[in-house]
């Protein structure tokens, strides 16, 4: 049985498709122009007006939106309704100190619920699923994006969040969770708990895993399905156009489904920023048309993919992008959590210990991300005692975790021991075999 949520929107006509696009593109630049003073002046820069937006086509004539247009609004600046319309508040990570925040509407809400159900449906979930989320639940919106396309859907939510691994195997068990939603690579570390603790496989519940927030490949799937004996289920999604719920695989496991009643995708070029063809792999750019309290004009993922039009077995209409396995940035995911390297040199660079020469080590040991910083610590410093360097290590390790919410383990090294490059600095070794 082929599941749909939202036949209507999932399996549309391509043209009435457009058609609708087009009149929800219209509608919403006509609102970023006359709430947002940051589009207002942009566009009027360029000679824009609403009046210029009429179909899809001219979305091309539109500026990009980025990450650090975001950072430059910190908080609020970009939300296109009054603080009294915005119901929830989510934020990931900035380039720097900064997060990059998100608020939503009320409709907003019933937007990103509707796309989950969506995506849960499409992963053949139903309201007899015991839905098992072990994403985080707080400002990361992983779990409470889950969350809400499970209740919609009427299934049996169980907000685990992350961690503890221990409890989540044992309400696994007790509950009867058929429903995993997490990161792949703790769904991996959850296989081997399991083999670990002697629970039998037979035991467990256990359908289908629906699994996103960081890249994972075709391998490591094969993997999971061996291991977990469930069907392992890609979903996709960034906090600025909604969270989890932009686009997700059916069970055909063939490319993810956009969402595109609500998010308009395009690829371009990073470099020279031209629209590229169907099929062509390039960045990914969003353009959110129904989203009410931060609505973004082709928003810049630096997600790297391509697209196919062609409609699915499922007989989904919507376009769909290939898994999305690199970055045009230099954006880690660690755990789950975002990290850019700048925000390991902010830290450093506020601290008159350290000097902003460092080197990430990224790697993974048992199917869970490890971090080692290796930091080259100030002359004077270093022939200081042991204890004193000990006591530096937990400073520094104390302040990037406050700073990103990662753990990390921190090798103080000699002044001018890491390499020094002539070009673009060398920061991050990535060991990890996806
Ligand atoms: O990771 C939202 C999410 C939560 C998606 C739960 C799926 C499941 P952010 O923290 O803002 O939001 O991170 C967004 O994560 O630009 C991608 O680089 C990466 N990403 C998300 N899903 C996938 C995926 C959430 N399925 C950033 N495959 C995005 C590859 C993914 N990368």
């Amino acid at each position: 049985m082929t599941l749909i949520w939202n036949k209507h929107f999932e399996t549309m006509p391509r043209e009435e498709m457009r058609q609708l696009q087009g009149e929800r593109l219209r509608d919403m630049v006509e609102r970023v122009y006359f709430n947002v003073p940051f589009y207002r002046e942009k566009l009027q820069k360029m000679g824009l007006g609403p009046e210029h937006i009429q179909t899809v086509d001219d979305l091309k004539k539109l500026p990009f939106t980025t990450k650090n247009d975001l950072r430059d609004n910190y908080p609020f600046g970009l939300f296109a309704v009054p603080m009294s319309e915005i119901v929830r508040l989510h934020a990931s990570s900035g380039t720097t100190g900064k997060p990059t925040v998100v608020g939503y509407s009320r409709k907003d809400i019933g937007v990103w619920s509707e796309v989950m159900a969506r995506t849960l449906t499409a992963a053949g979930a139903g309201k007899d699923d015991f839905v098992h989320v072990a994403y985080g639940y707080g400002l990361f919106t992983g779990g409470l994006g889950l969350h809400y396309g499970g209740e919609k859907i009427g299934a049996s939510v169980i907000p685990v969040s992350g961690g503890n691994t221990k409890r989540q195997l044992q309400l696994m068990l007790d509950f009867g969770s058929t429903v995993l939603a997490c990161t792949p690579s703790y769904a991996l570390y959850l296989a081997e708990a399991i083999e670990e603790s002697g629970i039998k496989r037979s035991d467990l519940k256990l359908r289908v895993g629906v699994f996103g927030a960081e890249p994972w490949t075709e391998n490591m799937r094969r993997e999971i399905e061996n291991k977990l004996q469930i069907k392992a289920i890609d979903i996709f999604g960034l906090s600025e156009i909604i969270g989890p719920g932009v686009a997700s695989e059916c069970l055909q496991q063939c490319g993810l489904h956009i969402n595109e009643d609500h998010f308009i995708p395009e690829i371009i070029d990073p470099d020279t920023l031209e629209v590229l063809p169907e099929g062509e792999l390039g960045e990914l750019v969003f353009t959110t048309i129904t989203k009410e309290g931060l609505p973004l004009i082709r928003y810049r993922t630096r997600d790297l993919t391509r697209l196919n039009y062609e409609k699915c077995k499922c007989g989904r209409t919507l376009v769909r992008m290939e898994k999305c396995t690199g970055r045009s940035d230099d954006m880690l995911i660690i755990r789950g959590v975002n990290l850019f390297p700048s925000q390991i040199e902010s830290v450093l660079l506020e601290m008159s210990e350290t000097r902003p020469h460092y080197l990430l080590v990224v790697d993974r040991v048992d199917n869970l991300d490890t971090l080692e910083l290796q930091v080259e610590v100030e002359d004077s410093f270093f022939s200081d005692k042991i204890s004193q360097l000990q006591a530096l290590r937990q400073k520094i390790q104390h302040n990037v975790e406050s700073a990103t919410g990662l753990s990390v383990t921190v090798k103080l090294v000699e002044p001018k021991t890491i390499e020094r490059s002539e070009g673009k600095a060398k920061r991050v070794i990535d060991k990890r075999v996806l």
